[in-house]
């Protein structure tokens, strides 16, 4: 059975709280719910998780190579547009990573067009909201789709 991480960063424990017109009105832990489900409809394992903190996601990138992930999502929050660690982080592992972001950045501020991130990432999902985690789900999960 193939063991998925999920990765959020900072910002993402004040989903459905605040900016709903931009970020929706689930909870973090509604999105952790419903990935819960897809994972046991479709036969794999994943872990959740989320952090303020950019050293944490680097530990949790690299600690998920020694465990044996089969890949990675990550929406890395606003570490996306300038954290080098998290790129390079991600660089150094040998699984997959799919990259995600709940909101459309390219129709937000200037700043939150690029990504250093997604070069080092298989593929990049962005402004579908929420949906956007279950199709990575569904891409690192079922080669066949
Ligand atoms: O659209 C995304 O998923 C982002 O990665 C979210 C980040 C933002 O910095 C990126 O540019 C795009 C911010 C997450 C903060 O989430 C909040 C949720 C509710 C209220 C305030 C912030």
């Amino acid at each position: 059975m193939k063991k998925i991480l999920i990765l959020n960063g900072p910002n993402l424990n004040r989903l459905g709280k605040r900016e709903p017109h931009i970020y929706g009105s689930e909870t973090l832990d509604d999105v952790k719910n419903s990935l819960e489900l897809l994972a046991n409809q479709i036969g794999c394992k994943i872990d959740f998780k989320q952090s303020n903190h950019e050293g944490d996601i680097v530990d949790s990138i690299h600690n998920a190579e020694d465990e044996e992930y089969d890949g990675l999502i990550i929406n890395p929050g606003a570490f996306t547009h300038y954290s080098y660690a998290i790129r390079d982080a991600i660089a150094s592992v040998s699984y997959p990573t799919v990259e995600v972001h709940i909101s459309n950045v390219h129709a937000r501020e200037l700043f939150r067009h690029h990504s250093v991130v997604s070069p080092v990432t298989v593929g990049q999902i962005v402004g579908l909201g929420t949906k956007g985690y279950k199709l990575a789900l569904l891409s690192l999960v079922k080669e066949d789709i």
